[in-house]
């Protein structure tokens, strides 16, 4: 038999070859067989003179757990998950502690109640891999550990992490039911649909996008019955409310609810079609293949009602949405004199009557600017591109704060005065982005990924030398890669957020400044680079890939400022508690009497920003803060680890791109969890299993032994010379790779030793 290998592809990424002519100290190559027969000369020299990567023995193909194959590397990897995907459609798999789950972008029958019944109350290794098995050990573990528990689930965007972590819920909802009548569960599973209507869009990557971070925390009483649930959410990508890139959406919500225009209860609402307004127009196509957005705003308004949000409040959140499409609708026009633009359309009216506010001082304040010296206050008319921005900074300003106290009262509906013995939370946030452009948002998508899986590698490298001490064998340290140099420069003093911040107090701050100030500071950092061709933008090393960021709108999105005149308007109508948060807002300014409408002096400088430094967080500084206390919640649980991969970027159903697997297996840790595996011992056999398998391999004298530990000594030092190759730990054995697959070669031989003895003895029987 050869020996087969993996070699390098440039589609297949891998692929397999048989080695026909053995290989000699001193060759330059190896003559190769590939699988279409073709011979071919491999130099191996090329890659520093290292041999291919060598294949797992058949029986190990199709394994449900990576980790025990025998050669773990990338070509294994890659190649059992698309022999269980494609051959057997099997979507999970898992590697050591990771699940991974590829998306097959069709139904599977595999997540109804009785398949939730069936993984109920099983051990994880008794079960086929399955997003149900991860979430009964959690289960489990919270009850027998008494420990509060994390889903962590990740992956690019359009890979199933949102699906994942329905699934998730699904499950707790099901075997965690309550006993009262309190229908909690029910409650906890309506908070999808509503979150997704107003924090999901279709983008160019997923048709239905999660647009904002979430964690979800299930409370169990001591009795693990459900008692109530509490979200918290992350960074909603505001600018997708007034922008919309080609073949994108805005927020569902907008959709659902101008499909629904023509019920008698929303003729108030001056609704028309989503063609019709600018907000939901912008990236041409504004229906959904497959969705019916009528059918789904049912949908959210049954979730809303199961929720206990009243009727009168559900009109309010409409007629909010439906103001927000009126205000980008609004017909701005230059003046005569072209330094002052009006507004006087029936868009203004509905917003204004929509929300209850007053018409002139509207008109006035979203035309005019408040500016602010230490003398004096003046007003200033605004241009008709500073008029444009501002309405837009406003209605992402009410778009978000309507985010907020939705979350806010799901959250209360969900509140439980019952003591919450423990929890398990869900976490799903956006995967790590790159696009064309990349702004602010993919920045911050980004830096969160850095964290994540900087925690997820901590942990995965301390469970591995816990289970060496728990296990009594010596200790060995294996290097793995740290990103904490890559974190620092994004949030370290002096990092990238903090220069940001610093330009953003600076008067006369600009985005180009700052680029210049990241390039002096940083050019030298190992994680950071300046794009030879321009001065506008920075590279990030990620550990996923490298990201080229454009300056451009930094400091606008960091500083997320909006004008206090129009914000006073909006809270001095008390239409709804929506803007009566005063740390989302901006305070008073220190207006005397006498305002003037004198044209600006040069010292003077706009409101907002004088009251913005002292009192607002930048949006970069509040992100920073948040992560920190997501990373103290997930540290102090359990973490279980869902990987999720999109297999294609057609959205095809069981289609498998080894590329872009691969792309992604390197991106989420996956294959990084295999190397610090791999060089340890990868391989874990209890010595009950060990002697199962291989008592063909024993001497007859040597089995009649009773004490199992001795007997696996005896045969594996006279099998394996070597003695680094194995350790005896004190339930299990350890091997380095390659061990098992010679062990295999060694019991497959004496079987066909065997079977020819047998066939001889047969034949001088006949
Ligand atoms: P995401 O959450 O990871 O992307 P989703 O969970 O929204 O991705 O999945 C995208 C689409 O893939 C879904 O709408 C389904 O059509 C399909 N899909 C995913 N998982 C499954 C599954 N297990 N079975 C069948 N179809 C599935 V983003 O939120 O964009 O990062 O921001
Ligand atoms: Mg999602």
């Amino acid at each position: 038999m050869y020996t087969r290998v993996w070699i390098p592809d440039p589609n297949e990424v891998w692929r397999s070859a048989e080695i026909i002519k053995d290989y000699k100290e001193g060759d330059k190559s190896l003559r190769l067989k590939l699988e279409d027969e073709t011979v071919c000369e491999y130099p191996i020299d090329r890659q520093g003179s290292q041999l291919p990567f060598l294949r797992n023995p058949d029986i190990l193909v199709g394994e449900n757990d990576l980790t025990a194959l025998s050669y773990l590397h990338e070509p294994a990897v890659l190649h059992n998950l698309k022999v269980r995907f494609l051959e057997s459609n099997h979507i999970y798999t898992y590697c050591g502690i990771v699940l991974v789950a590829i998306n097959p972008y069709e139904q599977l029958p595999i997540y109804e109640q009785d398949v939730i019944y069936a993984y109920s109350g099983q051990n994880m290794g008794d079960m086929d891999p399955h997003i149900f098995a991860v979430a009964e050990e959690a289960y489990k573990q919270m009850a027998r550990d008494e420990k509060n528990q994390s889903i962590i689930v990740s992956g690019e965007s359009g890979a199933g992490k949102t699906v994942s972590a329905k699934y998730a819920m699904r499950f707790f909802a099901t075997v965690g039911g309550s006993a009262s009548d309190t229908n909690i569960e029910a409650k906890v599973l309506a908070s999808s649909p509503i979150m997704e209507a107003i924090g999901n869009a279709k983008t160019t990557r997923n048709d239905n996008s999660s647009r904002f971070g979430k964690y979800i925390q299930i409370g169990f009483d001591k009795r693990y019955h459900i008692i109530g649930a509490n979200m918290r959410t992350y960074l909603l990508e505001k600018s997708r409310v007034v922008f919309q890139a080609e073949d994108e959406r805005n927020y569902h919500i907008f959709y659902q609810l101008c499909a629904s225009a023509s019920l008698p209860e929303f003729k108030d609402l001056s609704l028309t079609c989503a063609e019709d307004f600018f907000y939901t127009s912008q990236g041409g196509d504004t229906s959904i293949d497959g969705v019916d957005d009528a059918d789904d705003f049912e949908k959210t308004r049954h979730a809303f009602t199961l929720l206990g949000v009243k009727e009168s409040h559900q009109m309010a959140i409409f007629k909010i949405i439906a103001s927000i499409l009126h205000l980008g609708n609004l017909e701005i026009q230059a003046e005569r004199d072209g330094d002052a633009c009006s507004i006087s359309d029936e868009h203004l009216n509905n917003f204004c009557s929509l929300l209850g506010v007053e018409h002139s001082q509207m008109q006035h304040w979203l035309c005019h600017r408040k500016f602010v010296t230490t003398a004096e206050t003046y007003v200033k008319t605004m241009s008709v591109q500073q008029v444009v921005n501002a309405r837009n900074a406003l209605a992402k300003h009410i778009y978000a704060q309507l985010f907020n106290w939705i979350v806010e009262h799901v959250n209360k509906a969900l509140h439980t005065t019952i003591k919450q013995h423990s929890f398990i939370g869900v976490l799903d946030i956006y995967g790590f982005e790159t696009f064309e452009v990349n702004s602010f948002e993919q920045f911050c998508i980004n830096y969160a990924n850095e964290k994540l899986q900087q925690q997820f590698n901590l942990h995965v490298f301390k469970l591995e030398q816990e289970e060496y001490m728990k296990e009594q064998i010596p200790w060995t340290l294996i290097d793995f890669y740290d990103n904490q140099p890559c974190i620092d420069l994004i949030e370290a003093k002096l990092g990238i957020l903090d220069l940001l911040d610093e330009e953003c107090k600076v008067p006369k701050g600009t985005d180009q400044n700052w680029a210049q100030k990241l390039y002096d500071r940083h050019s030298a950092s190992q994680h950071f680079q300046k794009p030879r061709m321009s001065n506008t933008s920075f590279i990030v090393v990620h550990f996923a890939d490298k990201v080229e960021y454009q300056c451009e709108g930094f400091l606008e999105k960091n500083r997320d400022t909006v004008y206090e005149e129009q914000i006073n308007i909006l809270k001095a109508r008390n239409f709804t508690d929506l803007f009566h948060d005063e740390k989302d807002s901006m305070p008073a300014p220190p207006v005397g009497k006498g305002t003037s409408s004198k044209i600006s002096v040069r010292s003077a400088r706009p409101a907002v920003k004088a009251a913005n430094k002292e009192h607002k967080k930048t949006v970069g500084h509040q992100f920073r803060n948040s992560l920190h206390l997501l990373m103290e919640t997930l540290n102090a649980t359990t973490p279980h680890y869902v990987r999720c991969i999109k297999p294609n970027d057609e959205k095809l159903p069981f289609k498998f791109d080894p590329k872009r697997a691969v792309q992604q297996l390197r991106a989420c840790g996956v294959l990084e969890t295999i190397r610090i595996s791999a060089a340890g011992y990868p391989s874990r056999w209890s010595y009950h299993d060990f002697l199962n398998r291989y008592r063909v391999l024993m001497k007859k004298r040597d089995i009649s032994k009773n004490d199992k530990k001795q007997i696996c000594k005896t045969l594996l030092e006279n099998l394996i010379t070597d003695p680094d190759k194995f350790q005896f730990g004190r339930t299990k054995i350890f091997f380095r790779a390659g061990q098992v697959a010679y062990l295999e070669k060694l019991r497959a031989d004496k079987f066909r030793a065997a079977t020819i003895m047998i066939q001889k003895t047969v034949r001088g029987w006949l």
